[in-house]
């Protein structure tokens, strides 16, 4: 790859209408923390730029639900992520936000320009607008009955319920949020990005001059391209947002999506005066991190704008994660299924790297992926703690034990020694081509094969046997456990970045440099190192069990929300109740009905007589498992043919919120045939 004078390295900007959460660091920011670290380590030009993106419907949605004001959402959450990258040691140089005067000046401007070079469409066409409240509706702020599923409370965007996307005129009976009001058609005007006119173009910059994205970026840009492009509304009719600088568009605001990404060039004029030199020059490499559904806006639309305007460079790479989910099912704000990164750094303090290194190790580089508790405690106790921590342990403990903590010289080297030392570079090679492909799941793969050759070096050279016949061997031994371990404080550098410097503490070394990092002069024979500690805790199983009981918690909340109990039935008499005649049987035999999904054929002992009873619980009882439980069975009810099979009465079942059966049985065993009344 050819040599960049400068590195620019963006990071999505997080909504300030919510935390961040464990999805939002796996897919973005521990990436791109990771990189940016190995970028430094390497002693590269770069500025890593953040911020808290402000505009937006959810956001004034959110701020109406409060009765507060937009500024006030924003304000609060660009503080709490703000504090939280800070606190889990995601290393922005600017963490910037949308709202700021910078901010507002140069996306104003950047649409100005591309205004006065003619390069937008102006276009008149109908939208919704509330008479009552005086406004244009945004599609969100629209509801009404799906025309796919006819389900109540679609939004003008989609249907919630069977996932349709829409337009705000598909929906039947359209109501306004703001008012109640019928909402009316009216004419309004906006500014569209012809993307139509850009896509030779982006055919050539993407399919042929960046092949060498991702396969799930570049796959995702091709489909995009080969659907065909149209021209995109880059304004809004709202009240919140930048105004659109073009005299009569009063009422009318940017797109939160054409001034979001211009919040990167904002947000590097904060950092430097020389921000120009990292947006305008061929020598410096920009870099987009982000999750999947930006995919289209850092690939098609914000590389169009910069196009467009002209005097910007493109975007290198654009490394973009796929989701993670959360134990088995998609994280999810409103249903507070996720962990929030402030409440980890509460209830797991001193553990930012055990995080990292556990989204690094399963991060979403080629499919989605799952995080689980189980799975962190393994990784946790299983490479952390049992590979890297014990390594580094057991050469620190060792030379404490002999040598009074002084680092014994090395001697006449074996061939296995002189073998060992030759993995070293290798290794490492292997670490720098991954990050600089961005596979960074392997890259730390293979700072974990360092740590495993240190590791597998002490228990095949067996120190502790030979302390009492051979100490120069020793000598030599630990010396040369030494330099692994100080090697191990680069080679990990950008991935556990505490942890790293507590090893470099313990050493007592300074910080090596990547290309003295396979060395064996880096800590020298003589110098005295410190007590250690551990650098990593066993993570035990109650505090696992703790954190899925938490989220299990918020699974039964859920779910209590949405079970719609049935309303009460109308009233019967105490006679229509008598005329049924429910037993007690027990289910003798049980078999699937052929051909379907549903239905078990059971022989019944009612008491009264054993009888044939087609149920439909198939889809949660095997068959074999029923054989002997006890039943109440409504033994009365009239014979049905059920696939040709007489039923003679019907099992009693109790329904779940998300149907599932359970039996309905007598605490304790009775009698056959006993009544149930
Ligand atoms: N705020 C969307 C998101 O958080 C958006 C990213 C903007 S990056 C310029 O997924
Ligand atoms: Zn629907």
């Amino acid at each position: 790859m050819r040599d960049y004078k400068r590195y620019l390295i963006t990071a999505a900007l997080p909504y300030a209408n919510g935390p961040v959460h464990l999805g939002h660091l796996a897919g973005v920011y521990v990436p791109a923390d990771i990189y940016v670290r190995y970028l430094r380590l390497r002693g590269r030009d770069v500025k890593f730029v953040c911020g808290s993106d402000e505009h937006g419907v959810p956001i004034t949605i959110k701020a109406r639900k409060e009765g507060v004001t937009p500024q006030d959402i924003v304000d609060r959450y660009h503080a709490i992520n703000k504090k939280a990258f800070e606190d889990f040691g995601i290393t922005f140089d600017i963490y910037s936000r949308t709202t700021s005067a910078e901010h507002r000046k140069t996306a104003s401007e950047f649409f100005k320009t591309l205004y006065d070079k003619g390069e937008f469409i102006e276009k008149s066409s109908k939208q919704y607008f509330d008479t009552e409240a005086q406004q244009f509706l945004a599609d969100r702020y629209i509801t009404g009955t799906c025309p796919k599923c006819s389900s109540e409370g679609a939004y003008g965007d989609q249907c919630e319920a069977c996932g349709t996307s829409l337009n705000a005129t598909d929906l039947i009976n359209p109501k306004s949020m703001l008012s109640g009001s019928v909402p009316e058609l009216k004419e309004t005007l906006h500014w569209y990005l012809p993307l139509d006119k850009y896509e030779p173009w982006l055919k050539e910059w993407i399919l042929e001059q960046n092949k060498h994205w991702k396969p799930n970026v570049y796959g995702q840009c091709k489909s995009w391209i080969d659907a065909g492009l149209q021209p995109r509304a880059v304004s809004r009719d709202l009240d919140w947002g930048i105004p659109v600088p073009v005299e009569g568009a009063d009422g009318k605001v940017l797109y939160v999506w054409f001034d979001a990404p211009i919040g990167y060039i904002s947000a590097t004029k904060e950092l430097t005066k020389d921000w120009e030199k990292y947006w305008k020059d061929e020598d410096s490499r920009m870099i987009h991190f982000i999750g999947k559904d930006n995919i289209v806006f850092h690939c098609i639309i914000f590389p169009s704008m910069l196009k467009a305007e002209g005097s910007y460079i493109l975007p290198e790479n654009v490394p973009a994660n796929e989701f993670l989910n959360l134990e088995g099912d998609k994280i999810s704000t409103s249903r507070n299924w996720a962990v929030w990164l402030h409440e980890y750094l509460e209830e797991f303090p001193g553990k930012e790297d055990v995080l990292r290194y556990v989204l690094c190790a399963n991060a979403p580089e080629t499919k989605d992926n799952d995080f689980t508790w189980k799975d962190f405690q393994a990784r946790n106790n299983n490479e952390l703690v049992a590979i890297l921590g014990n390594f580094v342990n057991r050469a620190l403990v060792l030379t404490h034990k002999y040598f009074n903590g002084v680092v014994p010289a090395l001697g006449e080297l074996s061939d296995f020694d002189k073998e060992t030392i030759a993995e070293m570079p290798k290794i490492k090679a292997q670490v720098e081509t991954n990050l600089e492909n961005f596979k960074l799941r392997e890259a730390l793969k293979s700072a974990m094969d360092f740590a495993r050759l240190g590791n597998k070096y002490l228990a095949d050279t067996e120190p502790w046997k030979l302390i009492k016949t051979d100490e120069d061997r020793v000598k030599t031994i630990l010396n040369i456990s030494l330099q692994i371990s100080a090697n191990l404080t680069t080679v990990f550098e950008a991935f556990l970045p505490n942890t790293t410097k507590k090893l470099r503490e313990f050493l007592n070394i300074e910080a090596i440099d990547w290309d003295s990092a396979d060395k064996l002069d880096n800590i020298q024979a003589g110098s005295q190192i410190n007590n250690p500690a551990l650098l990593f805790e066993k993570i035990e199983d109650d505090q696992v069990e703790f954190q899925v009981q938490k989220l299990q918690n918020t699974k039964i909340a859920n779910e209590a929300e949405c079970a719609e109990v049935e309303p009460q039935k109308e009233n019967i008499n105490f006679d229509d109740f008598t005329k049924m005649d429910i037993r007690i049987g027990t289910i003798l035999e049980a078999e699937k009905v052929a051909k379907t999904k549903k239905l078990l054929k059971l022989k019944i002992d009612t008491g009264i007589d054993t009888r044939t009873v087609v149920s439909g619980i198939a889809e949660y009882f095997e068959p074999e498992n029923v054989i002997g439980k006890q039943v109440s069975i409504l033994v009365n009810l009239e014979p049905r043919q059920i696939k040709g099979i007489e039923s003679q009465g019907m099992i009693l079942m109790a329904e779940d919120a998300d149907g599932a059966l359970k039996f309905i049985q007598p605490s304790e065993k009775v009698k056959n045939g006993s009544g149930v009344r």
